[in-house]
This record gives structure tokens, C-alpha cells and sequence, in this order.
């Protein structure tokens, strides 16, 4: 009966609480929020090992404003949290009709390949003088400010659609 005792007590309590202690909806929701978190934690942070599947997310996605109006190259990292690994196949666009996939070989000349690798739990980076991507048959010349679509071809997860922002010629991604 102690239990019942306490609420009790509990219930009797909010009306002798002094002023500044009243605003408890707004605490309770707070509460109620981060047990929210919590879960939603345990349920996408699980361990590597019980999935399977590659997990894919893109960031960083940029266009450097090309220089000219033929051509202009992709840049863009895919995370794979997923214990599976994936592969980047093909790249499509509304700004251009050619995307090549392309690599940069220790003699520093470009080669187009037909698909580069995703690790499981790792990443595919595509960055100035390494990996990339190349646009030919720009329907028109990307500026900054602008921003263009493209879509990612893998060879198991389904495609992704990402937003890319065109970026000064001069810009330089953090990390
Ligand atoms: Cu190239």
C-alpha cells in the first residue's frame, strides 16, 4: 500500500508546488520525446552483423560551376552502414545526357569504368583527383547557385534520388 500511498501524494502535490515548478505538460513531452529517440536508436543503430543488406545514404553531393559548357564532373560520398557491400553501376540526370563513372589511375589519367565498389560498412567517395563522375551533353551549363538531379544506379539496393547544388569553381568541401 505504500505504492498507493505515494501516488497519491503525487496527485495531491502539483496544487502546493511553488510557481516556477507548474509548467509541467511542456516537461512531460520532453520526456516522452527522448524515450521517442531512444528507440528509434535501438531500432536503426543495431549491430552490423544482423543485417545483411547494404544500407546506402549519400552526402556531400556537389557540381563545381564547369569552366565551360561541355562538360562538368559529379562529386559525392555513398555511406554503406549496411553489412553487405553494394556497387555504384550508373549515374542518370536531368542536366546532362552522358554520366560517366570514371577513376583515377596512380599515373593520374582518367579511365571510365563500368562500376565502382561500396564496402559493406564503408564508403564510396568520389572527390577532386580521385573518383568521379563526368557530364557530357550538358543540356545546359550548370551555375552556381543552381542546382541539379541525379539519380543512383546500384547493383542491389534500389535507386537513389539526390539533389545536388552547383558550387563555385572554386569551392572546396569540408572533411
Ligand atoms: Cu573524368
Amino acid at each position: 500500500m505504500k505504492q498507493q500511498s505515494e501516488r497519491l501524494s503525487q496527485q495531491s502535490t502539483p496544487g502546493r508546488l511553488p510557481r516556477r515548478l507548474r509548467p509541467r505538460p511542456a516537461l512531460v513531452t520532453a520526456v516522452a520525446g527522448s524515450a521517442l529517440c531512444a528507440l528509434a536508436l535501438s531500432a536503426c543503430g543495431g549491430p552490423a552483423s544482423a543485417d545483411a543488406e547494404p544500407k546506402l545514404a549519400v552526402s556531400g553531393a556537389y557540381v563545381p560551376q564547369p569552366p565551360m559548357a561541355d562538360m562538368a564532373a559529379g562529386y559525392f560520398t555513398v555511406t554503406n552502414t549496411g553489412g553487405r557491400a553494394d556497387a555504384l553501376t550508373s549515374v542518370t540526370s536531368d542536366a546532362a545526357s552522358s554520366l560517366t563513372l570514371m577513376r583515377t589511375t596512380s599515373d593520374g589519367e582518367m579511365q571510365g569504368v563500368k562500376s565502382l565498389p561500396i564496402p559493406a560498412n564503408g564508403k564510396l567517395t568520389l572527390s577532386t583527383g580521385g573518383n568521379h563522375l563526368m557530364l557530357m551533353g550538358l543540356k545546359r551549363k550548370p551555375t552556381a547557385g543552381q542546382s541539379v538531379t541525379f539519380e543512383l544506379h546500384f547493383a542491389k539496393s534500389a535507386p537513389l534520388s539526390v539533389r545536388v547544388p552547383v558550387e563555385p569553381a572554386t569551392y572546396q568541401p569540408k572533411g
